[in-house]
């Protein structure tokens, strides 16, 4: 699906980067930053969720090229990556349900659930 490596290498970090805009606007919330609108809750979370989907196919083999933080062991590891991957798709699908709950404290939980996914992935495949 992509012709260059780089041009996987550009997706996947596009599509991080828009996920962590919308991911940002559900932390403000989340930590009383901005206050709770449970209509922006659910329409971030939707696009988080959706968003959650896209990055991994721009890991394949032979994409471990030019300006990343992209660590070897996503793919010496790549079924434990892969996993990683899949944890945060289902957290984030949860948060997307959670945040049409409208209920402040479900929103809040389900946030920080699918934040750890986000930390526990880059601690093991994302360089400083
Ligand atoms: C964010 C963001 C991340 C995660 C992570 C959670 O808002 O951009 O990568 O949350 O920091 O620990």
């Amino acid at each position: 699906p992509f012709a260059k490596p780089e041009d996987a290498v550009k997706y996947r970090k596009a599509a991080l980067t828009v996920t962590a805009a919308h991911f940002g606007r559900l932390g403000a919330m989340a930590q009383g930053k901005v206050p709770f609108d449970a209509k922006a809750a659910a329409e971030n979370a939707d696009i988080v969720a959706n968003m959650s989907k896209l990055p991994w196919a721009a890991f394949g083999e032979g994409t471990d090229v030019g300006e990343t933080k992209a660590k070897p062991e996503i793919w010496k590891q790549n079924a434990k990556f892969k996993e990683a991957s899949e944890k945060f798709q289902a957290e984030a699908t949860k948060l997307a349900a959670a945040a049409k709950s409208g209920k402040e404290d479900t929103f809040k939980t389900a946030f920080s659930a699918t934040a750890g996914t986000c930390k526990s992935c880059h601690d093991d495949f994302r360089a400083k």
